[in-house]
């Protein structure tokens, strides 16, 4: 398999855990997400995914799967151990929603392209646009730390999908420096996380491209 990632992409990250968490193996394809404007703009990327964004996997049958979420569930049913979902059905709903929190209502407005507009079309100040990034992560890990209860690992004591996406958002928010007092169960369980071989396997400063 052959994966499209950027060292600092937090849902490439959470393709990578994935990846390592089912002990794959897999090709490392780096796209710069930054370098003279993102080398995921140039024509031979969008060629892969017209999106235009990390992660894509390529998959051994020469398939190519975009979106992190998408490609960690085509990962758990074609190798479902150790599963990423519990199989109790409401505790798979809870997983997800988890997940969900992360990837569908934090990122997506932290992410580099909304964080560009809002300095280049927008006009908007560092300051400014620092103190956006804090309040959605402030927010949604606020809603998170009020529903996990670590043990150690955000659903209990297996590994699963809100693990996968919470570990490379707290990244993201250290980076950024929002302060992470208010949030020890999370931070508790990046650091149960991070303590596991898979998941220091899929760090950012442990890629090809990191620089
Ligand atoms: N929802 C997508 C998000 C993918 C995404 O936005 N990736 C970012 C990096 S974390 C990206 O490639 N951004 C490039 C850009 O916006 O120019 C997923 O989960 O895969």
């Amino acid at each position: 398999m052959k994966l499209y990632s950027y060292f600092r992409s937090s849902a490439a990250y959470r393709a990578r855990i994935a990846l390592a968490v089912k002990g794959l193996s897999y090709d490392t394809v780096s796209v710069h997400l930054v370098k003279d404007g993102g080398h995921n703009r140039r024509p031979e990327f969008r060629a892969i995914n017209p999106q235009m964004r990390v992660p894509a996997l390529v998959t051994e049958n020469g398939e190519v799967l975009i979106q992190s979420l998408a490609i960690i569930e085509y990962l758990e049913e074609t190798h479902p151990h150790p599963p990423l979902l519990p199989r109790d059905p409401i505790a798979r709903a809870k997983v997800r929603a988890l997940a969900q929190i992360i990837a569908c209502d934090i990122h997506p407005l932290n992410n580099v392209g909304p964080l560009r507009y809002l300095k280049n079309q927008m006009g908007q100040e560092q300051r400014a646009i620092d103190d956006w990034y804090h309040h959605w992560v402030v927010e949604g890990f606020t809603a998170l730390e009020a529903l996990i209860e670590p043990a150690p690992y955000t659903c209990g004591k297996d590994v699963s999908l809100a693990d996968i996406c919470l570990v490379p958002q707290v990244y993201n928010a250290r980076r950024l420096k929002v302060p992470l007092d208010a949030f020890p169960k999370i931070t508790g369980v990046e650091a149960a996380c991070l303590a596991l071989p898979a998941f220091d396997r899929a760090r950012p400063e442990r890629q090809p491209d990191a620089e």
